[in-house]
């Protein structure tokens, strides 16, 4: 017999007695039906096992895997439908309850990594006087950009790279959707936005982290996601140098990943608008610390722009200050040695139960 017939005559088999099975009301239905499908002399399913002997040999394992998945889920409806034909047979009769029995042990629930790498990084930026503040996802013009020192020409407004949002009327068109200034809403694609929001509000000086999700059209594979978070830092105050920075992402990143003087940080040059000089900053994080060793990326960061400065009010000659962003994804999958970002959102308890 050809594998593709075989097959195809299980996969019938297999949604008939499924079907059966669903359907049988009372006992003797049931056990009709069991006769009929998985009984030991004359059952469908007996029939069809003997259709494993016609097969050609090179096609027996895969037939063979074929009749047990067959097998598995045939007996499973069985089992689901004397499950539930004991169960309406227990309470139409009231029967009594066993309360010697044990009870069933609830799951305990746990935070996701990502909430987890959160709380944490919050608590060693508070540890090292940060405070932790939040902004808008939904963000307008002036915060995603213009205060953040980039020009209208500045190719990082550009749509495709950034999830622009749109109004449906009534009769269904889309029309952009605008802020009070009338220029577009977006869903902020740099968690830098919150900076701005705050030096508006607060008289230097100012120190605070926030983490908190971004948007960007950014494919997905094992290090991008469409959305993901960041951790944002920004510390502005009389005479703050690069050297702060620094000390404060070294210190930082050895809290995170266990105080171990081991863990160093790189600056790259880089350029960002709102930051004069800017750096990429990595992390290596060695093996025979228990790391994962090689430099890894993390993020931007470096002194505030004078341009920034004077947009939110601030007088430059007066103060400077340092920020910076780091995706926290990446730095949770370097901890817990994930190598996959998608992994972190495909929302698989057997996955999530491991952290
Ligand atoms: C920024 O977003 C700057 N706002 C950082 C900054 C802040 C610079 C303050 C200066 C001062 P960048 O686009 O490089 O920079 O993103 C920062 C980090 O976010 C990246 O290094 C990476 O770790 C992470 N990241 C970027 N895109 C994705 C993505 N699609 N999925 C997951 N993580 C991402």
């Amino acid at each position: 017999m050809a594998l593709s017939d075989f097959i195809a005559q299980l996969d019938v088999l297999e949604a008939e007695a499924t079907r059966a099975f669903g359907a049988v009301a009372d006992a003797a239905a049931l056990e009709a039906a069991r006769v009929e499908y998985v009984g030991a002399k004359a059952g469908k399913l007996k029939e069809a096992q003997q259709g494993l002997g016609k097969v050609d040999k090179a096609d027996k394992p895969a037939a063979g895997k074929k009749f047990n998945e067959a097998k598995t889920a045939i007996e499973a409806a069985l089992a689901a439908a004397q499950e539930r034909l004991a169960v309406g047979a227990e309470t139409s009769a009231q029967a009594a309850f066993d309360i010697t029995r044990p009870g069933r042990p609830l799951r305990l629930g746990k935070l996701h990594p990502i909430t987890q790498t959160i709380e944490r990084m919050k608590e060693i930026m508070g540890r090292l006087g940060f405070t932790a503040v939040e902004g808008p996802e939904i963000e307008d013009n002036w915060h995603n950009f213009e205060a953040l020192n980039i020009p209208l020409s500045h190719p990082a407004r550009d749509p495709l790279d950034n999830f622009y949002l749109a109004t449906a009327a009534a009769s269904g068109e889309l029309n952009e959707a605008t802020g009070p200034d009338g220029k577009p809403l977006l869903l902020r694609s740099q968690t830098s936005t919150v900076q701005i929001r705050v030096m508006e509000k607060t008289p230097p000086p100012v120190r605070i982290v926030s983490l908190g999700r971004v948007y960007r059209p950014d494919t997905a594979d094992a290090t991008h996601y469409p959305m993901f978070h960041q951790i944002e830092g920004l510390l502005v105050d009389r005479g703050v140098t690069m050297a702060e920075l620094k000390s404060t992402l070294r210190m930082f990143c050895q809290a995170y990943f266990g105080g171990d003087d081991d863990v160093h940080i790189r600056f790259r040059t880089s350029f960002f608008p709102f930051t004069e000089p800017s750096v990429e900053v990595d992390m290596n994080w060695p093996k025979k610390a228990g790391g994962t060793g090689g430099w890894m990326e993390m993020g931007g960061a470096g002194m505030v722009d004078p341009n920034v400065l004077r947009a939110v009010g601030y007088d430059p000659e007066q103060v400077t200050g340092f920020a910076f962003g780091l995706g926290v994804e990446r730095i949770c999958m370097r901890q817990h040695k994930v190598r996959d970002i998608r992994d972190l959102y495909t929302n698989d308890v057997r996955f999530l139960a491991q952290f």
